[in-house]
């Protein structure tokens, strides 16, 4: 299998953790990609031009990242998706939730880095800065619900803060949210985290 990424990217973070921590690295050769100048073998993969993609062995290509994420989970065993049930609904849940925020974070990121000041949306760079804020505050009195084992959320949640933490770390600092940081500064030293770290 070969992984597009980039490596600042939080959904292909998401990914890498994943693969990681269920022991399939070695068997998935990751291609870094700017995907500001998509080439053409990404582009054959995914015509969106998005990272992650997944081209798999028999020349199938997944994208995006829940659903590389799905796929990954069922290869081998423990998963990091529950069993069908409520709990698995909660863990989606919380993918979704990070997964959400994360879109929030790299268009305000990408808005500021990208585009001169005098092209850029103060309404919509303050919507997004306020659905980082909501969505943080939403988390944290729910930071018991993912549950002490590792899932996909955890993994979601770790890629979403690392990405806030990296780009606008003020908004993370800013929302109040000590329960979130407190397990963020835990969970940023497992080595799955650690060897994707962006930059
Ligand atoms: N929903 C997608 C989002 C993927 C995404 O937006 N990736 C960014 C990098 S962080 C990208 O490839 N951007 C290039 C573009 O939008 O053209 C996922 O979860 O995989």
């Amino acid at each position: 299998m070969k992984l597009f990424y980039a490596p600042t990217s939080p959904y292909a973070r998401k990914v890498r953790m994943l693969a990681l921590e269920k022991g399939l690295d070695a068997g998935i050769e990751t291609v870094p990609v700017d995907v500001s100048r998509p080439t053409p073998a990404l582009l054959a993969a995914n015509p969106l031009g998005k990272v992650p993609a997944l081209l798999l062995d028999n020349g199938e290509a997944l994208f995006d990242s829940p659903l590389i994420c799905r796929y990954l989970d069922s290869l081998t065993t423990p998963a990091l998706i529950p069993p069908a049930g409520w709990y698995q609904w909660e863990v989606l849940r919380w993918e979704a939730l990070a997964d959400g925020m994360t879109d929030a974070a790299y268009n305000l990121a990408m808005e500021q880095r990208s585009r001169p000041e005098s092209e850029r949306s103060p309404a919509a760079m303050q919507r997004w800065a306020d659905e980082i804020t909501r969505t943080l505050q939403y988390m944290e009195p729910r930071m018991d619900t993912p549950g002490d084992g590792l899932t996909l959320a955890h993994l979601a949640l770790g890629a979403a803060i690392g990405y806030l933490d990296f780009r606008l770390p003020p908004l993370l600092q800013d929302a109040g949210c000590p329960r979130l940081t407190d397990w963020y500064r835990q969970f940023r030293e497992r080595p799955a985290m650690q060897a994707t770290r962006p930059g």
